[in-house]
């Protein structure tokens, strides 16, 4: 194994383990093996350029990546291609969608059809794995705790864990909302089982956090997608303005968590009520007003 790879495999553990790694460094890696050939590298390459990893984003090149990785022989890469063949050419997977608004204050908005159903079940799929417990921000200490006002368990999609359909859908979103995809936080995929919740909440950074507010901003959009609709209950309830939405399967729902003047809106308060039979999958991308740690 040449020396490029060897240091390629030790980053990808450090990756993988979601170790604190210097970005731009590790893209240098994650380069030279692919140039070496290693067909591993070429995907990772492919994600690094996707999300802007110590890189430009270059999603042309990101896109020819995962087919030349897919020839090379990588394992996973031409499952990737099959779904990407099935969403076109380049500029019509991130092109953005038709959007309809479904209540004027707070703006929500609507998007039938943002995901291809086949690439729902495709993401559940992904997500199922990496499915973990979720835990809500202490008011006080601004900490993760667990809390049983969120019993429902998230996967969350690191660098090593993307896929280039969900880069592209990220894009996708991006291009939808006019927003920048290197502001978006990780994507989430969420599974509710019967009776699990994610309780009244706002999605906003409270103001007394400033040193997040200040480290990685505010957290102006959320934009979810409906992957499946074999449930009941579910909906997601906006309460103070008494609106459920449940979405069909590929179905995107989005909204302004700030006013105009980048202020916290307490109207955006919504839950994720328990679904009474079936489980839910639902994507979740939250977007901040500053680039944040890429991958
Ligand atoms: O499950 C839902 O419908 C809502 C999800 C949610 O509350 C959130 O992503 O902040």
């Amino acid at each position: 194994m040449s020396e490029a790879v060897e240091r390629f495999q030790r980053a990808r553990t450090d990756i993988e383990a979601d170790r604190p790694v210097d970005i731009a460094e590790t893209y240098r890696i994650i380069e030279a093996a692919a140039r070496a050939g290693d067909p591993e590298a070429l995907v990772f390459e492919a994600y690094a350029l996707g999300v802007g990893y110590g890189c430009d984003v270059d999603l042309a090149a990101a896109f020819e990546h995962i087919f030349i990785a897919a020839e090379a022989g990588a394992s996973d890469a031409s499952t990737q291609a099959n779904m990407m063949n099935l969403g076109g050419d380049l500029t019509t997977w991130i092109a953005p969608r038709a959007i309809d608004y479904v209540h004027e204050t707070p703006r929500i908005g609507m998007s039938r059809g943002f995901v291809d159903p086949d690439l729902c079940a495709w993401l559940i799929e992904r997500a199922r794995p990496l499915q973990e417990a979720t835990y809500i921000y202490d008011p006080t200490t601004g900490r993760p705790v667990r809390d049983k006002a969120r019993t429902n368990t998230a996967g969350t999609f690191k660098l090593s864990d993307l896929n280039m359909p969900l880069i592209l859908l990220r894009h996708r979103i991006a291009n939808t909302l006019a927003v920048s995809q290197l502001n978006f936080e990780r994507t989430s995929i969420f599974r509710y089982d019967v009776g699990q919740t994610f309780a009244d909440h706002a999605d906003y950074i409270s103001t007394s956090f400033t040193a997040e507010l200040r480290a990685w901003g505010q957290r102006p959009h959320t934009f979810l997608v409906y992957l499946n609709e074999s449930y009941e209950g579910g909906h997601t309830n906006f309460l103070a303005i008494n609106k459920q939405i449940r979405g069909g399967v590929g179905d995107a729902v989005f909204w302004r968590n700030v006013d105009d003047d980048g202020a916290p809106d307490p109207l955006t308060q919504h839950a994720g009520d328990p679904p009474t039979s079936g489980e839910k999958w639902l994507l979740s991308q939250f977007i901040r007003n500053k680039p944040q740690m890429p991958g």
